[in-house]
């Protein structure tokens, strides 16, 4: 088993100014110093580096390494835990920066990681993602019910929910609550993007979604592209 190395941003310099260094964000998000990697982000905005420049460069290098680690079972929970909310501490930061100002919001996009499932870094910038394009998005966090998803669905008169899922146990929920959409007779009334690292276009064909997002970008498109789709207007 060989150690994790940090992945350096090819050409991470030309993105950032002269005298700029990264190096002290990645320690910071790699070892969970929670208060300096908020800091850094801050100093970072304060110099006017570009938002995504922040997440892809200065924040994912340090979570990367971690997450690569983790994998690997070098390291455990805690050390995890730690570094995600250094991690999620600068997103919290950069969000209003990504955030779009849209008047009209393209639609209503109700996200959430299904039952079981307590991860949510991806889904979180899924969700940045989509407000920077325009969307409404309700997050429901974490270990979401499909009943929940649902009532929510229904309160909202939601365009699209998206499930979120990291564990192979937890992709069968996804599922679940495609099948519990239909028996409350709501299925047609939404589109359902699902995503997460081990779902795929083939899953998202075999649980019945609309659609699989690889990524959030991927995200974004699939529910600009969804959006113009027909369905069962919410009465
Ligand atoms: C961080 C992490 C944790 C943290 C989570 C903290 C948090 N707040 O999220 C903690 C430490 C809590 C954790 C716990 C566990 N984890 Co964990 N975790 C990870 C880790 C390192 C990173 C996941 C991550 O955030 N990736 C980064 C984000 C950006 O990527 P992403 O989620 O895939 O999201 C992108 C796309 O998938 C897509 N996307 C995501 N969601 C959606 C939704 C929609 C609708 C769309 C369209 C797109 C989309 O867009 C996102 C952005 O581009 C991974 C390993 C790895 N290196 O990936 C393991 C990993 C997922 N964990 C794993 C395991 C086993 C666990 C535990 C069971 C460990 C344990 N022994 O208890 C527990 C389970 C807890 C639970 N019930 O959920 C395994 C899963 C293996 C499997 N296939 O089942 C992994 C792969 C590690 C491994 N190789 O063993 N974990």
């Amino acid at each position: 088993m060989s150690e994790p190395e940090l992945e350096i941003p090819e050409n991470w310099e030309s993105r950032v100014p002269g005298d700029w260094e990264w190096q002290s964000l990645w320690t910071a998000v790699e070892e969970g110093d929670n208060d300096y990697s908020g800091e850094r982000v801050q100093q970072a905005i304060d110099a006017d580096i570009d938002a995504r420049v922040i997440l892809d460069d200065g924040l994912f290098p340090g979570f990367n390494l971690q997450g690569n680690r983790f994998s690997e079972q070098l390291i455990f929970i805690p050390e995890m835990l730690i570094t995600a909310r250094a991690m999620k501490t600068g997103l919290a930061l950069i969000r209003p920066l990504l955030a779009a100002a849209a008047e009209k919001p393209l639609g209503t996009f109700v996200i959430g990681t299904v039952l079981g499932d307590m991860h949510d870094i991806g889904q979180s910038i899924v969700t940045i993602m989509l407000e920077n394009a325009g969307f409404n998005v309700i997050n429901l966090g974490t270990d979401v019910h499909p009943d929940k998803f649902i009532e929510t669905a229904i309160a909202e008169k939601a365009d699209l929910i998206g499930f979120s899922a990291l564990l192979s146990t937890t992709v069968y929920y996804q599922k679940v609550t495609i099948d519990e959409f239909k028996n409350s007779g709501h299925r047609d009334k939404v589109h359902i993007l699902i995503g997460g690292a081990p779902t795929s276009q083939e899953w998202a064909d075999e649980c019945g979604a609309d659609g699989w997002g690889k990524d959030a970008m991927a995200a974004v498109i699939l529910a600009r592209d969804l959006m113009s789709e027909s369905r069962v207007a919410w009465s």
